[in-house]
């Protein structure tokens, strides 16, 4: 009897084991692997993180180095031996805004290197995000030369692998990076006995102070930047299973274990909190977790890391081919538009949840949010020092967080936006003598939010208004009323009010933003056409959102602006729509940026439907622009051509990302590596096949001809609302939605309505749905989930 209930127990066990640690079988293998050891960080580095924490795994078989990052050790700020000023400039500047306004009014533009050596700033320590160390493996009894080698990421459990055969040992060394437990992992093991023979060591960059301290069984590392004085911390704790540990110089060394558990974390006394930006020393802190982490079995980390991870990972399924080969990554991608259509299939649904892995591994609750490169970085001086830049970069990186299915990714987001508020504040008095609060181009994580002086970007006061976009998003996705309350609502009314008191009022009696600058492209101007879009779009949202928080004052306040406002949509010459006020696009200009559709996408000012002459005119300038660019540009593209239902267009621009514009490891390429790209375009994919920004879902919206069959689940539409579709022969055939809220919806399709059911035929949805022209109204109610068929009429 006692046997048999344990045996059961065993089983259960199991069975509960397999469906938390194991990759479900019926899905695609979703795995980017290689067949060597990485050539390159940047190019074949396969990453694993976990929002605070980065690592590189290269897979070099004797000397492995594993690179690491933690996301708050950054130069500059407060501190800085260059000095800090948030980008604010020195007084005198009202007088050169106000000269800049008048020569703009006189003559109509300015050339932007005489607007930058006028208002352009210095900006002494501004900074630059950091690579904290390496974790270095001296693998004792490896290669030269191995067989059967291969390193491999596995998307659905967020583990890197590597695997090989030398001296007749097969060895396998598995990586990841927890969120529950704040540690990145590395298991080293053997299928024969005694066969791990490893040093293990910690090192770190010049810049800084560094001291080096061995226990029995750890290592850490510890000092501050030169720059800063930043403190910084590392702990590696090396667990063998068997064998025996032993001090030599400054590395610990394992010989003859079973297995070895290694684990590291790290921190630095950043705080995201004005004007100092400092905590109490990271040493502490950083021992609990290590600590507490030694304090469980491998297994019992790893399954602990796949239940938090695939919680997360596992809601969104997109199937677009049957076909799976287990080509290595740079083969599959070297072989893309090569003529074998399910290879293509494969890697554009690879690609699109790759999108997803990066955003959960670079973007979690309680750090920073997800910058230039993620979390990861192996320079100390990387391209746009691997910052926050707001004139797109940043808004790109959060687009797929909500229609994706992964809303808590947005948490470093808005903490780290409600952070710049009270230095935004003194920016828009010290800039504008303006309430409210702003930033400019871009930012680092000590709250600068004043300008810099590159002549043809520095200049962007619209990037609050853009950042608020997100807000109101996060909240119309989620319906979270709390979230409006306190946090969306406070930041967009904070970025309005800075609008309304720095808009200037032409003769006509029109609101217009001057200066304004058409991000990197053409001349000074006043009412560039994306300032006006922006600064629409974040007055329309706030008086919706004043209207559900019945904030009657504001809306009194706020209307007047929003009714003289000009709206930044004009129709030119060849049919484009107008980057400026004045006709002067070039139909030649090839130009990365396409500022001018802000109102297109991620704005909703222009629609197929609601006003096809922009919406042509839209078309007419992203077919002059062209299908090139850097990587977040032909991603951006991507979204704007599934904007216009053109999703064949749409899948050649996904296409020209892929050959053009990634790397071996899948990373985008701006060139260099910047991720924005990534999660531009798994935003693009599901906006070809969801789309809910027009107070209505629209089903498969832009569906390429290309994916005339196939499935998706777990996308989420506004109204937080969850969409499963499949579709053949390019027609929808069912869409499953579920929504916990009783809501009016709409619901469009290209079905018709006679061939449209709803099941089960006898749930209040379905008893009282109306449809019209392909568009269906029905009312949901709470813990709803209904499904949609679309079943051809007979006869
Ligand atoms: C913007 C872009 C650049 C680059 C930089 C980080 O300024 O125009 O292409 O992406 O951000």
């Amino acid at each position: 009897m006692k046997t048999k209930r344990h045996a059961s127990l065993i089983l259960f066990f199991l069975l509960l084991c397999n469906c938390v640690c194991f990759a479900d079988e019926s899905m695609p293998p979703q795995t980017l692997w290689f067949s060597s050891p990485a050539n390159d960080w940047e190019n074949e580095g396969l990453p694993i993180g976990n929002g605070a924490l980065g690592a590189v795994i290269t897979g070099h078989l004797k000397n492995e180095i594993i690179q690491f990052n933690e996301k708050t050790l950054w130069e500059g700020g407060p501190g800085s031996k260059q000095g800090y000023t948030f980008g604010w400039p020195e007084s005198g500047f009202a007088e050169k805004l106000a000269s800049v306004q008048q020569q703009i009014n006189e003559s109509g533009e300015m050339n932007p290197d005489e607007v930058a050596q006028k208002l352009g700033q210095k900006f002494p320590g501004y900074g630059n995000y950091q690579t904290f160390g390496n974790l270095i493996l001296e693998h004792k009894n490896a290669g030269p030369t191995a067989s059967n080698y291969r390193r491999e990421l596995d998307l659905q459990t967020g583990i890197a692998t590597v695997q090989y055969e030398s001296g007749g040992v097969n060895y396998t060394r598995e990586y990841f990076a927890s969120y529950p437990d704040d540690v990145i992992v590395v298991i080293l093991s053997a299928d024969k006995p005694g066969s791990i023979n490893v040093n293990t060591g910690l090192n770190t960059s010049k810049n800084r102070t560094s001291s080096i301290l061995l226990t029995n069984d750890s290592i850490s590392l510890n000092g501050a930047l030169h720059d800063n004085n930043l403190e910084y911390y590392a702990r590696l704790k090396v667990i063998p299973a068997g064998g025996t540990l032993t001090k030599k110089d400054n590395f610990l060394a394992v010989k003859g274990a079973n297995s070895v558990t290694l684990l590291l974390s790290a921190g630095t006394n950043y705080l995201l909190a004005y004007p100092h930006y400092r905590e109490p020393s990271p040493t502490e802190k950083i021992n609990r977790i290590i600590n507490n982490a030694g304090a469980k079995s491998s297994g019992m980390l790893r399954k602990r890391h796949l239940q938090d991870y695939q919680e997360l990972y596992s809601r969104v399924e997109l199937s677009l081919t049957e076909n799976h080969s287990n080509l290595p990554i740079n083969k599959l991608l070297a072989n893309y538009d090569k003529g074998d259509t399910s290879l293509d299939r494969q890697l554009e649904q690879l690609y699109f949840q790759y999108g997803r892995y990066l955003l959960i591994a670079s973007s979690r609750a309680g750090s920073l949010p997800a910058n230039l490169q993620g979390v990861w970085n192996h320079s100390n001086t990387p391209p746009w020092n691997a910052d926050y830049h707001v004139n797109i970069n940043l808004q790109m990186n959060y687009w797929p967080a909500q229609v994706t299915n992964l809303a808590e990714t947005t948490a470093p987001l808005f903490d780290f936006i409600d952070a710049l508020v009270p230095p935004g504040e003194v920016s828009a008095k010290k800039i504008a003598d303006a309430r409210g609060w702003t930033l400019f181009l871009n930012t680092n994580i000590y709250g600068f939010t004043g300008m810099i002086s590159w002549p043809t970007a520095f200049w962007q006061p619209e990037a609050g208004a853009w950042l608020a976009r997100l807000y109101y998003d996060h909240y119309l996705f989620t319906l979270d009323e709390k979230f409006l309350q306190t946090r969306a609502y406070p930041a967009m009314k904070g970025a309005a009010l800075f609008w309304m008191d720095f808009l200037s009022k032409t003769k006509s009696g029109k609101f217009l933003v001057n200066p304004s600058y058409s991000p990197e492209h053409g001349p000074f101007t006043a009412g560039a056409a994306m300032s006006q879009q922006i600064v629409f779009d974040l007055f329309a949202n706030t008086l919706e959102a004043a209207t559900i928080l019945n904030d009657t004052d504001f809306i009194e306040e706020l209307s007047p602006y929003f009714e003289k406002l000009d709206k930044g949509l004009r129709i030119g010459s060849w049919g484009q729509l107008q980057e400026w006020q004045n006709d002067i696009d070039k139909p030649d200009s090839k130009h990365r940026h396409i500022s001018h559709l802000y109102a297109l996408h991620p704005g909703k000012q222009i629609s197929f439907n609601k006003t096809p002459a922009y919406a042509k005119a839209a078309k007419n300038s992203l077919n002059a622009r062209g299908d090139a660019g850097t990587g977040w540009s032909k991603a951006w593209k991507i979204n704007m051509w599934a904007r216009l239902g053109d999703g064949d267009r749409a899948l050649k621009l996904l296409g020209e990302q892929l050959k053009s514009s990634t790397l071996d490891n899948l990373w985008d390429n701006h060139p260099p590596f910047q991720i924005d790209g990534n999660f531009g375009a798994s935003a693009g994919v599901a906006e070809m096949l969801l789309q809910s920004h027009l107070g209505e879902l629209h089903l498969l919206p832009a569906l390429p001809e290309k994916w005339a069959n196939g499935s998706v689940s777990g996308l989420v539409a506004r109204g937080d609302i969850t969409v499963d579709m499949v579709w053949k022969n390019a027609s929808l055939v069912s869409a499953t939605l579920t929504t916990k809220h009783e809501r009016k919806i709409l619901i469009r399709t290209t079905a018709s309505c006679s061939a449209i059911k709803l099941y089960p035929p006898n749930s209040h949805s379905a008893k009282a749905f109306t449809c019209n022209e392909g568009v269906i109204t029905l009312n949901t109610y709470q813990n709803d989930k209904f499904e949609l068929r679309i079943e051809p009429v007979k006869g």
